[in-house]
């Protein structure tokens, strides 16, 4: 599976439950990785492996249940930057991951070290090793992607990105091993622009997915995507946004679509473009949704 953050992390946790651990690889996006207080804060990675581990926040989409936040309140009372919400415990994760990649190990080992420490077992993967930065071109300049998705709450205009490091990022080890081993490729309902692109830019990586049979799911639904500016950077530029669009933009690599029910009218469309298309309940409100959800693209990828 290919993902980025809530939306893809939810189908993740579908899929874990109907594979074994053995069958299932996550190459995650670090695009939107960053340097904050001197930490390095993977929030994608991070969403995954809490998710994994049923330790998600499901009411932000991000960090960890049952946290506390004295450490930001503290920080706020010194006028220190508390613009980017880190809760007491997701801190924790944040500070050994830093510490770990202080004494030269790379984020694979550190994220592997992680996920054993909180009880996953299935292979969890970043893009790379090596930083890749999106950056955001918009109406107010280039934007860092915290800067613009946090600190701008995503207002400022979108007219492009660019993935900077991209020239000396390879994947990570495991990455292409694990796309050359599989009979599928996912690719999760997580942001096309800003979640997928990254790690498809990856050097081998697009490549290595195209040799696969690639099932999709669309991150729209009605028009407007479940969680996240999705929707808005497709009318910002200059796209209808719907699963069309989605299907449009990864044409050259889907097999096949899946597309919620509300979007039922748009499945002739699709499949015009030359990939078969399911039409399914593709919002997960509650673990059964994303265990239906798995084993509905299971069926459809084997069909
Ligand atoms: N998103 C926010 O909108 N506000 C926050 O304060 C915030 C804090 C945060 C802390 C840790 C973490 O892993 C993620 C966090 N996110 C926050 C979410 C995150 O930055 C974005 O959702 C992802 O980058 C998009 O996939």
């Amino acid at each position: 599976m290919l993902t980025g953050g809530v939306g893809g992390a939810k189908l993740v946790s579908g899929l874990a439950g109907v594979l074994s651990d053995d069958q299932l690889t996550v190459i995650v996006n670090t695009g939107d990785d960053f340097e904050h207080l001197g930490l390095t804060i993977c929030p994608d990675l991070d969403t995954v492996i809490y998710t994994l581990a049923g330790l998600a926040n499901s009411h932000t989409g991000w960090g960890r249940v049952d946290e506390t936040w004295n450490f930001l309140e503290a920080l706020g009372e010194l006028g220190g930057p508390t613009w980017f919400r880190l809760g007491d415990r997701d801190l924790a994760l944040h500070h050994e991951r830093t510490r770990l990649l202080g004494e030269d190990h790379l984020l694979t080992a550190v994220t592997h070290h992680i996920c054993q420490a909180l009880g996953v077992a299935v292979t969890v993967l970043p893009m790379s090793d090596q930083p890749v930065r999106t950056i955001v071109i918009s109406d107010e300049g280039e934007l860092s992607f915290q800067d613009y998705f946090v600190a701008h709450s995503c207002e400022p205009r979108v007219s492009g990105f660019h993935f900077d490091g991209l020239e000396t990022a390879s994947p990570a080890p495991g990455v292409l091993e694990a796309l050359s081993a599989t009979d599928l490729v996912v690719l999760c309902p997580s942001n096309p622009w800003v979640s997928l692109d990254p790690i498809l830019a990856v050097s081998g990586i697009r490549e290595a997915v195209a040799a696969k049979s690639v099932i999709g799911v669309s991150p729209i639904v009605g028009g407007k995507a479940i969680k996240g500016p999705a929707a808005k950077m497709f009318v910002d530029l200059g796209f209808k946004s719907s699963a069309l669009t989605v299907a449009e933009h990864f044409q050259d690599l889907l097999s096949g679509l899946v597309i919620d029910r509300e979007d039922d009218a748009l499945a002739s469309d699709i499949a015009l473009l030359g990939m078969r298309v399911l039409v399914a309940d593709t919002v997960m409100k509650n673990a059964e949704d994303r265990l239906r959800l798995a084993e509905e693209i299971l069926d459809f990828a084997s069909g």
